[in-house]
């Protein structure tokens, strides 16, 4: 900013004008020059008086001009998101196209990226505006009944509220199940391969990520250290893990440290994918690993179980302890196994492969979403059994609350330093 004012007598630029122009320092000489433009507020990405500068690319004469700048105490660094969160507190966007926002930024996939964009543009906020609108409208008459309990009210007394409420939950559950498809846009699903030594999981990883990310013999206990990679399928990002073979009974200290560490990442996966050596005459052993898994992760880890090695056995008969688990038979060692892995992991997940209307979303806003359903449902449950209005009209203030904390409105400032600390410095 100094270097500007120098070169210019301490006049800024047109408004909303690219100058070129040189960018001197304290002592007079050019470090470098460039284009400088201002943005008079109200007109900015901020909603604040914000004066941008483009210089030559190049750490070293990046890092010149920021000395210049924070020396001359006219400008501090900025916090990370701290641009966007202005633009936030100034009403320039609401915190869904903020959240947005970052999610362009970190879009893995141009489908994560298209539905980004979208919500960018409000697609995400307009919904919820629209149903908080509905939602306003049939609180007045809940309220009326409060506030006038002597006048019949006709909207209450020929069911149009309540068929009204019936129908916002209709719209809510649609929106909660566009925006979780959002989520699995952005966040993907973390998956963890699991199993004993052998069975092949390596050789699932390499086949998934379509190189040699893991070293694979027939050596039992080959995979020692955790390994990751992340793949796309679709456009839904996953987050593929290998670890080293569950067994209890190795002397080698290195394994043992892999196996701790595989325990880690089973506990925190949103899939196990349990490799099941098909070859085995035994299914005993497996099984019971399978079952101790189940119970380490107190059962609320989704498996899948992945028959292996099928291209060795004939006639193979799954054991009747996993006929209720989602499963596929394939050959680790066979490319066409690919699309089967693939179909079943969308499938698991949810994943609609169209994005038509899709919008970037986070947890939080499924579980707001999930809230005001709840309390609308109440809500619906006090009118029609016991015309209990005034507990209704609570229920629907909530609703209407869970509705505001999506946009950002009354929202928690430690959420607020949660949302915008993900961002990156400068945005
Ligand atoms: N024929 C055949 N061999 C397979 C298949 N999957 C894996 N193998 C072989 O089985 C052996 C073990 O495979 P890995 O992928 O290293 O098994 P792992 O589960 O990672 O083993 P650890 O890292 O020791 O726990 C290797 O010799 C692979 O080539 C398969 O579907 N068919
Ligand atoms: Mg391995």
């Amino acid at each position: 900013m100094r270097f500007y004012r120098q070169s210019y007598s301490k006049k800024l630029p047109k408004n909303r004008y690219a100058e070129y122009l040189p960018f001197k320092g304290s002592n007079d000489k050019i470090i470098d020059e460039g284009i400088a433009i201002y943005f008079q507020k109200p007109h900015s990405y901020t909603g604040e008086d914000v004066l941008e500068f483009q210089c030559h690319g190049g750490s070293v004469v990046l890092d010149l001009l920021l000395n210049e700048i924070l020396k001359s105490g006219l400008a501090r660094q900025a916090q990370a998101g701290e641009f966007t969160e202005r633009a936030f507190l100034n009403g320039k966007i609401d915190l869904t196209q903020a959240e947005a926002i970052a999610d362009l930024i970190n879009a893995t996939s141009e489908k994560a990226a298209i539905s980004a964009i979208n919500s960018l543009q409000g697609a995400f906020s307009n919904k919820i505006k629209e149903l908080n609108e509905k939602l306003i409208k049939l609180r007045t008459y809940v309220e009326a009944t409060i506030d006038f309990p002597d006048e019949s009210i006709d909207f209450i007394d020929d069911g149009q509220v309540l068929i009204g409420l019936n129908e916002l939950t209709k719209e809510l559950e649609a929106i909660r199940k566009t925006a979780n498809q959002g989520v699995l846009l952005q966040e993907g699903l973390r998956i963890v391969i699991a199993g004993q030594p052998n069975a092949g999981k390596s050789s699932l990883l390499n086949l998934l990520s379509g190189k040699e990310s893991a070293i694979v013999t027939d050596i039992a206990g080959t995979t020692r250290d955790v390994l990751k990679e992340q793949i796309n399928i679709d456009g839904m990002p996953l987050h593929i893990i290998d670890t080293a073979g569950l067994r209890n009974h190795t002397n080698d200290i290195v394994e043992k440290i892999g196996i701790d560490r595989a325990w880690k990442e089973i506990e925190t996966a949103n899939r196990i994918l349990f490799v099941f050596d098909s070859t085995q005459k035994d299914y005993e052993e497996q099984i019971n690993l399978f079952n101790l898994i189940k119970d380490k992760t107190n059962n609320k880890i989704a498996f899948s179980i992945i028959y292996n090695k099928l291209d060795l056995v004939t006639d193979f008969v799954p054991p009747k302890e996993f006929t209720d688990i989602a499963s596929i038979k394939i050959s680790a060692k066979d490319a066409n196994s690919l699309d089967v892995i693939k179909e079943h992991l969308k499938q698991c997940a949810g994943y609609d492969n169209s994005t038509e209307g899709v919008f970037s979303a986070r947890r939080r806003h499924i579980v707001s979403l999930q809230k005001a359903e709840d309390h609308i449902q109440t809500a619906i449950e006090l009118i029609q059994n016991q015309s209990m209005f005034e507990l209704s009209a609570e229920e629907l203030r909530s609703t209407q609350q869970c509705l505001n904390e999506i946009l950002g409105e009354y929202t928690a400032d430690d959420l607020l330093g949660n949302i915008f600390n993900t961002f990156c410095v400068g945005k």
